[in-house]
């Protein structure tokens, strides 16, 4: 090894402020994990070590969004920030019209209200929670058109994001173009493991979306962490910037979604941006309904200033090198002791194959869940149940989805965790692991009608 020279990088920023993390016994975690019926999302913040919830919302701002609080103007109507945030969203997604709003559910239930009707089919790059809840409560019906390769936990293609061209032709063949308003197509799938769409898919999609005169929605929430692998995956863009890239991407949709909380660099925002003036004209109108005001959607002057200088720090390559090196690191970590992972490694998050982790476990005992739960126990570490419980139920027929992916999501928060932390909870999954099979499943004993997920409780079996 003496002659190979190792050359590291890291991050782009240093430490000012920090937030003291309580550390807990096993005994207080048990207690804890009790109180919150099995499901990690029921959990006190304080009573977590390493929080890989997600990474929405969590990120750390920077310096210079900080002082960008400072200069919020509160104004009911037409705050300063607004225009601000409209420049920054016109500059580097290119889309004409802004709406913001108060995170991404905000924005995906006004683009379903204006564009759905009642019979609907909405394809898309495999469902996402909140997404397909506000197509179904419009009335329509969420169609997965994902390749494949995406059900596939261990398939290695490097743009498992991709649309099956064939799947949403053969739709519009079954349906008609007249019953599909738009394709829902997002960036770095969630559900998939985090992983990519590749520039000539989209511009494949646009050309059969343009014959048929179906339009594109984009789900920009992670669009800017798509683009990266656009940059190292795609031959032809090594070259570009990531901006480039994201403006590319953006200018083959006809709108956006976006939940800010993710790429953005900020705790809370999001917004709808629009091409067509009319769409636009019912979102500013259906805004003041559910949101407030087309200059605040539900934000304060503040939010939008920090959201726009977000943009500007979320598409510098360095930033975006580190954030997703970290998760690579992770991913790597567990790999070199064969824990089954998803593969490729995402863009935000590790996800485990709890259906290699737990062969033993029928998904109906909630192995997902199990894994979770169990992590959290172990050492403090809380992650995120994505399989059957995510899934929920078939509004037709009343039984569980199924799904083919029974993940546990390690998510990582941009600019907050250490490598050091990264290490604690990459160790204490590897310890679980080695004695996954002393841990008995879970049964829900409390279930809500929507996202079930959030509050669901259980018991262990
Ligand atoms: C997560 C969060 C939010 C999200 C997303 C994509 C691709 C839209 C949204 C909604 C939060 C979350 C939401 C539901 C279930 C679990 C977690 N994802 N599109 O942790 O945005 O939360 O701002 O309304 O990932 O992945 P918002």
């Amino acid at each position: 090894m003496k002659n190979q020279k190792r050359r590291s990088w890291a991050e782009p920023f240093k430490i000012k402020m920090v937030e003291p993390l309580k550390m807990t016994t096993k005994h207080q975690r048990e207690t804890a994990l009790k109180e919150a019926g099995f499901n990690t999302f029921l959990l006190r913040s304080e009573d977590v070590y390493i929080d890989l919830l997600t990474d929405s919302g969590t990120n750390a701002m920077s310096e210079n969004q900080w002082a960008g609080l400072m200069l919020g103007d509160e104004a009911y109507a037409g705050s300063r920030n607004y225009f601000h945030l409209e420049d920054a969203v016109r500059k580097y997604y290119g889309y004409k019209y802004l709406v913001p709003t108060h995170q991404g559910r905000g924005a995906e239930h006004l683009i379903s209200k204006i564009m759905i009707k009642p019979g609907d089919f909405i394809p898309g790059n495999m469902y996402f929670t909140t997404t397909r809840l506000h197509q179904e409560l419009a009335g329509g019906t969420f169609v997965d058109v994902i390749i494949d390769a995406a059900h596939n936990p261990s398939n290695t293609n490097p743009f498992k994001g991709n649309i099956d061209l064939q799947k949403l032709e053969d739709l519009i063949k079954k349906v008609g173009a007249k019953k599909i308003p738009y394709v829902s197509i997002a960036g770095t799938v969630n559900m998939a493991g985090g992983q990519p769409f590749s520039m000539k898919n989209l511009k494949q999609l646009r050309e059969l979306t343009n014959k048929h005169g179906i339009k594109i929605v984009f789900d920009a929430t992670r669009a800017i962490e798509n683009a990266y692998f656009i940059k190292t995956r795609e031959t032809g863009y090594q070259d570009k910037n990531i901006a480039e890239i994201l403006f590319e991407m953006c200018s083959h949709t006809d709108g956006a979604t976006m939940s800010a909380k993710k790429d953005l660099l900020v705790n809370i925002g999001g917004f709808l941006a629009l091409n067509d003036w009319d769409a636009f004209e019912e979102a500013r109108n259906l805004v003041v309904v559910y949101e407030g005001l087309h200059t605040y959607g539900g934000l304060a002057g503040r939010d939008m200033e920090a959201m726009a200088r977000g943009i500007e720090e979320a598409v510098m390559f360095d930033h975006i090198r580190a954030r997703i090196g970290q998760v690579e690191y992770v991913g790597n970590k567990l790999l070199e002791e064969d824990v089954p992972i998803v593969e490729p490694i995402g863009g935000h998050a590790i996800f485990l194959d709890t259906k290699r982790f737990f062969p033993h476990m029928p998904q109906i005992e909630f192995p997902a869940q199990t894994l979770a739960a169990e992590i959290y126990l172990d050492s403090g570490v809380r992650t995120m149940e994505r399989g059957i419980v995510s899934a929920g139920r078939n509004k037709e027929t009343g039984d569980h989805y199924y799904p083919k992916l029974e993940l546990v999501r390690l998510t990582f928060p941009r600019r907050v965790y250490t490598q050091a932390h990264c290490d604690v909870a990459t160790e204490s999954i590897i310890d679980v692991y080695e004695r996954r099979n002393t841990i008995k499943g879970l049964k829900m004993i409390y279930e809500p009608k929507y996202l079930r997920f959030f509050q669901a409780r259980f018991e262990k079996l």
